[in-house]
């Protein structure tokens, strides 16, 4: 499949190449020249806030992820990665994060980014998205985190003593058991989110920047496995908050 695509785009480009030769033969007819085309591109930048497809192929830019405990949280070729969902295959691109590692009494680890930037509004986003691609039963779950700043310092502070535990914002939580093989879009809505710490934060899903919050801070994956020493083994791609489903 993937070699008949490749062929299709070399006999595109060549294709390309014979419709420019004509146009170069016919130059001396002038005409206008092509309209740069594209259209309005901010609806759909204003409906998705894609946080990564991880095309860049690193963890560092130009979105900068940080991982911890894991054995492997890093980006990797999509290439192999076949089946499931083939409209969600379609649109995952060359690279995706594999998370991957044995358990410590069903914790793996995992790795998180840092989401808060001046004037974005994440507070109109109603729902979470990600492409996993699973191994099968026992592919293991994925907690996704979501903080929010209540204490209007657009940072979460944590405590060390207390596991890195948050000491003044809260955290949202959902999980998701991954038991799939191939490709397949999981949708959450945030309204199914859960504080993770009550009595830590106001207890209020508040993403919206008011009053010297940053509003939604950062976003952690954790990984845990189906049993105590366990493995997790999964890739994630196209995470990102939307506007509808
Ligand atoms: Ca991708
Ligand atoms: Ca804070
Ligand atoms: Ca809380
Ligand atoms: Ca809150």
């Amino acid at each position: 499949m993937r070699k008949v695509v490749r062929l299709l785009g070399g006999l595109g480009l060549i294709a390309l190449f014979v419709v420019g030769a004509l146009v170069v033969s016919a130059g001396a007819m002038g005409g206008a020249a092509p309209q740069a085309t594209g259209g309005p591109k901010t609806g759909l930048a204003e409906k998705v806030f894609l946080v990564d497809n991880f095309e860049s192929g690193s963890l560092k830019s130009p979105r900068e992820w940080w991982t911890f405990d894991i054995e492997k949280a890093e980006i990797s070729a999509n290439q192999d990665l076949i089946g499931g969902d083939a409209s969600v295959e379609a649109t995952v691109g060359t690279y995706s994060l594999l998370l991957s590692g044995m358990a410590n009494n069903f914790y793996v680890g995992g790795c998180g980014t840092y989401l808060a930037k001046e004037n974005q509004d994440t507070s109109k986003y109603t729902t979470f998205i990600v492409d996993v691609y699973g191994n099968g039963p026992g592919s293991g779950t994925l907690k996704v985190e979501l903080v929010d700043d209540d204490n209007n310092n657009w940072q979460a502070e944590q405590d060390r003593q207390k596991q890195y535990a948050l000491i003044y914002d809260d955290k949202y939580v959902t999980e998701v058991n991954i038991d799939w093989n191939g490709w397949k879009k999981v949708s959450i809505p945030l309204a199914s989110f859960v504080d993770d710490n009550p009595g830590v934060g106001d207890d209020i899903w508040n993403p919206n920047q008011a009053n010297g919050s940053g509003g939604l801070l950062q976003m952690q994956l954790i990984c845990i496995a189906t049993d105590a020493k366990g493995k997790v083994n999964y890739n994630l791609d196209n995470i990102a908050l939307t506007m509808d489903e």
